[in-house]
């Protein structure tokens, strides 16, 4: 397939440490990609489901005590520890490289290794990067071909250039206690064993495209980020850009490809999705800093989709999708999980394969259960998703899931007033996870689990790209959640959230004033549009409430920013403590 030395010599090298029993190179074909499907069924390691209803849809199951990514078991190895920063499990490269290759030594014996060359973004863009990964899945092989770019063509690309991350997966025993999802920066390398599930496997996604890149980001001038990517369509045609950042729970893949309420459809107003997990951000020839998704399809949690919260989504897994740990409903051979619609099928078997009662109160579908589906089959996906250019980005937003503290939304009063309120993004957890309701947990930029380096000199990066972006994008902090006082939801969400992306545009158009208070910019009550809203309790009063600042709870969560600053330590910019003091005396006047 290539004449390139770089891969060459190095998959030589891994043939022998993991030894397989054949090699089969990835083309990209439909013919090749159709016999794959035909022998992971054959296997059992996919279930075909009913192609009239789910044309090109299949069921795979985990092993249950691999379902999630494990944050606990991911490290960053750079020569020097320091250059992972606290907030990253590191160990000395050396020491990590032979711990794994006696772990991978002959794990592919009686396997077949299949090797993916595949593209972040647009095969053959200048913004584009290319990867190479080894693994011993189909079902890895297959989500890959969803996710990302693949084939014969990404080769042609490479040409004989030795620019290209190299990753390593062997699913090998699925063993907990031996399992490792290790990133060497410095080498361009991952390396993954012992999962099959999605986040640690699917090497393109968070491994390459945040915590590799984000360290390649720093060192070229550019970003790596955990964020959508929509645009709005104006009655005239125009369309206008935004980026969001939320940790994960907050829905991000909801916002990204939301349907905009009556008032703004009859207008002629439309949203369209270019990216609902990662965007790479550069500054473009015109000033403006440019966003394009380098995935190629959407990994999505399957509990809570459904036509209320996310009708695009439900439409994108309707063919083409890789169905992962939710219900099998044996009925008429389809898929179910939670939240999907009030009638759970009787005759189903639950995510581990088990026979299933809905009444027992156990879960049918796991929660992390996912969709793996094509961008391309989304009724809302942008005429830019395949630009080479990306799209220029009038606003980015940071948000959490806060009961009472965040209003609504504000603006940050400049760039690095708004890296601050990226820094300080935090999220409650709530009652569906196990542990305390309601406790802070600090996820700056919603990178934490994401950041291939120190999360200081990640700061820095910030600070330093807003001196290089003569026209940056504003900076705005949203909260959908807030809560009253029996811990109901008061913004409606979804769709309306709109109304708040509406308030974003025209203050970055300036077109509409707000008021000054110590967090930023805010609107007036009335300045986001509530027409239609009565039914859902929303009323002047309600967003006036919405929009309120207690000063004090600002003040309580200042301790919580100040805590993890110092837990960064002294690659923390000094820009971000000047922040903090401003932000402080304008607290305290
Ligand atoms: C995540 C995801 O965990 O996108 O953030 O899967
Ligand atoms: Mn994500």
């Amino acid at each position: 397939m290539t004449k390139n030395t770089a891969v060459l010599n190095w998959l030589e090298e891994m043939k022998n440490l993991v030894k397989p029993d054949k090699v089969v190179w990835i083309d990209g074909s439909k013919e090749q990609a159709d016999e794959l499907r035909a022998e992971a069924c054959a296997t059992g390691e996919m279930i075909a489901l009913n192609q009239e209803k789910l044309p090109g849809c299949y069921l795979h199951r985990t092993a249950v005590n691999d379902v999630a990514r494990v944050e606990g078991r991911t490290f960053i190895c750079t020569s020097k520890k320091e250059d992972a920063g606290a907030t990253n499990n590191w160990c000395d490269p050396k020491e990590m490289y032979a711990k794994l290759y006696k772990l991978y030594d002959g794990s592919y014996q009686g396997r077949t290794m299949y090797v993916i060359p595949y593209s972040m973004g647009v095969i053959g863009s200048k913004f584009s990067k290319i990867g190479i990964e080894l693994t011993d899945s189909i079902y890895v092989v297959l989500n890959m071909l969803i996710m990302t770019r693949v084939g014969t063509a990404v080769l042609e690309a490479l040409g004989d250039s030795p620019d290209f991350v190299k990753g390593l997966h062997a699913k090998k025993d699925i063993d907990e206690e031996n399992r490792y999802i290790v990133h060497f920066p410095e080498d361009n390398t991952i390396m993954s064993v012992n999962s099959g599930y999605g986040g640690n496997v699917l090497l393109g996604k968070k491994c390459f495209a945040l915590r590799i890149a984000s360290y390649l980001a720093r060192k070229e001038g550019w970003l790596a980020e955990h964020m959508l990517i929509l645009g709005v369509e104006a009655p005239n045609g125009e369309t206008r850009y935004i980026c969001a950042a939320f940790p994960s729970a907050c829905g991000k893949t909801n916002l990204a490809m939301l349907i905009p309420p009556e008032i703004y459809q009859k207008k002629g107003y439309k949203v369209w999705c270019v990216g609902d997990d990662i965007a790479w951000l550069r500054v473009g020839p015109d000033g403006r800093l440019w966003a394009m998704n380098p995935e190629n399809g959407f990994f999505g949690v399957a509990p809570g989709t459904n036509l209320k919260s996310n009708p695009n989504a439900l439409h994108t897994t309707e063919r083409d999708t890789i169905f992962t740990n939710v219900v099998h409903n044996l009925e008429d051979n389809t898929v179910w999980w939670e939240g999907l619609n009030k009638t759970p099928p009787t005759n189903a078997l639950n995510w581990k394969g088990e026979k299933w009662d809905p009444a027992s109160g156990e879960k049918g579908a796991h929660p992390n259960s996912r969709f793996t589906a094509v961008a391309k089959n989304c009724p809302c996906i942008s005429k830019e998703f395949d630009s080479t250019t990306g799209v220029p980005i009038d606003a980015i937003i940071f948000g959490g899931r806060r009961a009472k503290t965040a209003p609504l939304v504000y603006q940050s009063y400049d760039w690095n007033h708004g890296v601050y309120v990226g820094s300080a993004m935090a999220s409650e957890t709530t009652a569906a996870a196990s542990g305390a309701v309601g406790v802070v947990r600090r996820d700056p930029m919603a990178m934490l689990p994401f950041c291939g380096y120190n999360m200081g000199d990640y700061f820095a990066h910030w600070i330093e790209m807003g001196k290089k972006i003569p026209h940056a994008p504003k900076i705005f902090n949203v909260n959908w959640f807030r809560t009253d006082d029996e811990g109901n939801f008061i913004w409606p969400g979804f769709g309306d959230n709109m109304r708040v992306l509406m308030w974003i545009l025209d203050r970055c158009e300036e077109k509409v004033g707000a008021v000054q208070t110590p967090i930023g910019y805010m609107p007036k009550p009335e300045d986001i549009n509530i027409e239609g809203l009565e039914d859902e309790g929303i009323t002047p009063a309600v967003m006036k409430d919405l929009l309120s600042v207690d000063k004090d709870l600002w003040k309580e969560d200042i301790k919580g920013v100040k805590e993890f600053y110092a837990k960064i330590g002294d690659r923390m910019p000094k820009e971000l403590y000047d922040e903090l003091d401003k932000f402080e005396a304008r607290l305290h006047a």
